[in-house]
C-alpha cells in the first residue's frame, strides 16, 4: 500500500479559525479526517505532519526518502519564498503535488509565483479542502502508473 507523507506548512494550523472568507470554515483536523477517509477508499497509507518551522518541515522530508511513496504539500506562505524547500523536495526524488486552498494567482502579486512548485509534478490550486482530495489522487496515479 502506498505511503503518503502529507505536510502542511505555516499558520495551516490557524484555519477554521480565523480568516474564514479566504480560507474557509474547515479546519486542519477536519481535512485530515476527510482525506483519510479517501486514503482508506483509495488503499494508502497517509502521515501527516504540520510545522510553523521551515527546518522541522525540511527534516521531515528527508526523513521521507525510503519510508514514502510520495508527497503531498501545501508549503504556505513558503511556497513563495523557499528555495530550501524547493532543494529538498527534489532531493528525495518523490513525486509531489503541491496544493493550495486559495487560488494564489487570484490573490496578491507576490503570491502568484511558487518557487516550490518547480519540484512538484504539479499544483492544485484554488479548491479549497477539495483540493487535498484532488492532489492524493493525482498522486497516487503518479505512483501507480
Ligand atoms: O492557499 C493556500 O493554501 C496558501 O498556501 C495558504 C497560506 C498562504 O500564505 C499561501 O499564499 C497560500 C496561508 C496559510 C493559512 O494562513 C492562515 C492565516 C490566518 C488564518 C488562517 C490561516
Amino acid at each position: 500500500m502506498p505511503s503518503i507523507l502529507v505536510l502542511n506548512g505555516p499558520n495551516l494550523n490557524m484555519l477554521g479559525v480565523r480568516e474564514p472568507d479566504v480560507y474557509g470554515k474547515v479546519t486542519l483536523q477536519e481535512i485530515e479526517t476527510r482525506l483519510r477517509a479517501q486514503a482508506e477508499r483509495l488503499g494508502a497509507e497517509l502521515f501527516f505532519f504540520q510545522s510553523n518551522h521551515e527546518g522541522a518541515l525540511l527534516d521531515e522530508i528527508h526523513a521521507s526518502y525510503e519510508r514514502h511513496d510520495g508527497i503531498l504539500i501545501n508549503p504556505g506562505a513558503l511556497t513563495h519564498t523557499s528555495y530550501a524547500l524547493r532543494d529538498g523536495l527534489a532531493s528525495v526524488g518523490l513525486p509531489v503535488v503541491e496544493v493550495h486552498l486559495s487560488n494564489i494567482h487570484k490573490r496578491e502579486a507576490f503570491r502568484h509565483v511558487s518557487v516550490t512548485a518547480a519540484a512538484a509534478v504539479g499544483q492544485i490550486t484554488g479548491f479549497g479542502a477539495l483540493g487535498y482530495e484532488l492532489g492524493l489522487t493525482a498522486l497516487l496515479g503518479q505512483i501507480r502508473k
